[in-house]
């Protein structure tokens, strides 16, 4: 129902009872209740001050009366009585709810902005780094007036740590045998330091590995880590996609998705990416989109064939919420010999629906023989006691002819030559193409869209948080 038609229709129910209210002349009268934001509130504030929010109350504006909680904790901290602390660039939903009627409440959209002119650079550059040393790094922040910072990261935390005082140690060489180092701005992780790279020596003794400090899952050694314990996006190994899938030829991301994905819902905290989907009605920056939440993907920088990929996820509830952990291949647009998808294939690690909580999926997308698009999937059901809000371990053992899911160690699908067998179109290649080719990792959160019929998440299952502890990948 459109509004206008809705708020005819009120004020036809309203006029109606003040007829049928003529004849009820002893009922005591009722005092309604009123909850609004006041017209010089705040809607503003830099990342580290603090702005007093204000709201009505029956034409009281004292600020008395009323309960003050923001939806997006990440995005700003705030008291009870509508003291808030702008804590990243993004927004949130505020909301000023009465003490005395919880029915009562107004709401109102911050936003928390940088404007600093910032600039991060490392000041120590050493070019190499040996198996087991430790090195401590120093660098400098300009132009941040509130003195929150620098912080630290490292791309590959399978071959070395950094902490975030400046000190990085070499466990490995690992298979490129060196490591990028950036220093970034705390208040405001997207200002970063130009690449440091550094190559990864063998030891004074000629060892290649602390192999005691090399995780490893059965022949499997980890190549990659990417622990989010920097609380910060590393662009060496990431891409942020933005948008409605135009930008990248897939229309609503090819499924009738109905968010745009923007790089404000992507927040860590405490190692802890989170990836949140949110309601934001008009806003002019989204396409008319109502619903915004984040993408990431790893193309060209993070991408290998074979081996296990592996990460611990906990996923939100709420119908048509739709977060994955997936993969595609290089170029499966341009460049890919086996042509676009899904004759190039796909690789889905894990898929929930938010409104199924006691189950996930793990699938491959590939072509058949007609170039005609399938897919093979199996589904694990969680035990008792648990589902898809807690943190799992989902990984995938992709190897030659082979892929085998699994969900907190135990094994529930296997897709194979005498199991399911996939295959392309005949002029581009055979099994076991297309999964013999270098995959990167996406991780996003879609909204509405065909996996779940499309439906929609009611406003109450908004935001939702997706958060991953920790991306891995293993080879043989
Ligand atoms: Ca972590």
């Amino acid at each position: 129902m459109k509004k206008s038609h809705l708020y005819l229709a009120l004020c036809a129910l309203s006029s109606l009872s003040v007829l049928v209210g003529c004849g009820n002349e002893s009922e005591p009268e009722k005092k309604e209740l009123a909850v609004s934001i006041a017209e010089d509130c705040p809607s503003r504030v830099e990342c580290g001050n603090q702005i007093e929010l204000k709201a009505v109350v029956n034409n009281d504006d004292s600020n008395q009366g009323v309960k003050w909680t923001a939806d997006d904790p990440l995005v700003a901290s705030i008291s009870e009585d509508g003291k808030l602390t702008g804590l990243s660039q993004g927004t949130t939903k505020v909301k000023a709810t009465s003490v005395a009627d919880p029915d009562k409440s107004a709401e109102v959209t911050v936003n928390v902005n940088y404007n600093g002119l910032i600039s991060v650079s490392i000041t120590t550059k050493p070019t190499s780094i040996r198996v087991g040393e430790t090195i401590k790094l120093s660098g400098s922040v300009q132009g941040d007036t509130t003195g929150s910072g620098i912080g630290w990261m490292v791309n590959n935390e399978a071959l070395a740590t950094i902490d975030q005082e400046g000190n990085l140690r070499a466990i490995q060489r690992g298979l490129e045998g060196k490591v990028i180092v950036n220093a970034f701005s705390k208040i405001n992780p997207t200002k970063q330091s130009e690449n440091l790279v550094i190559d990864i020596l063998p030891s004074a003794d000629g060892k290649e590995a602390i192999e005691e400090e090399v995780e490893k899952v059965g022949d499997y050694r980890l190549i990659f880590k990417d622990d989010f314990s920097s609380n910060n996006l590393n662009y060496n190994n990431w891409e942020v996609m933005i948008g409605d899938g135009k930008k990248y030829n897939v229309e609503d991301w090819g499924n009738q998705e109905k968010q745009f994905y923007r790089e404000d819902n992507i927040k860590f905290k405490d190692s802890m990416m989170y990836i949140t989907a949110k309601r934001e009605e008009g806003r002019n920056d989204t396409r008319g989109k109502n619903y915004t939440s984040g993408r990431i993907r790893s193309q060209e920088k993070v991408s290998y064939t074979y081996g296990r990929i592996e990460a611990r996820i906990s996923c939100p509830y709420g119908d048509g919420l739709w977060p994955a952990f997936w993969m595609l291949p290089d170029n499966n647009k341009t460049k890919n010999p086996y042509g676009g998808w899904p004759n190039s294939g796909e690789i889905d690690i894990m898929e929930v629906r938010g409104r199924i909580h006691g189950s996930m999926f793990g699938t491959i997308h590939y072509a058949t023989a007609q170039g005609a698009h399938t897919s093979t999937a199996g589904n694990y059901l969680f035990p008792q006691g648990q589902d898809i809000s807690n943190f799992h371990v989902y990984a995938v053992e992709w190897e030659e002819g082979s892929l085998k899911w699994y969900c907190d160690g135990n094994l529930f699908y296997t897709a194979d030559a005498n199991n399911d067998p996939w295959s392309v179109k005949e002029e581009s290649g055979e099994f076991p193409a297309p999964f013999d080719q270098n995959f990167h990792i996406l991780l996003n959160m879609a909204v509405g869209g065909n996996f779940d019929g499309n439906r929609l998440p009611v406003n109450s299952d908004l935001p939702a948080n997706m958060m991953i502890d920790y991306v891995k990948w293993f080879k043989k």
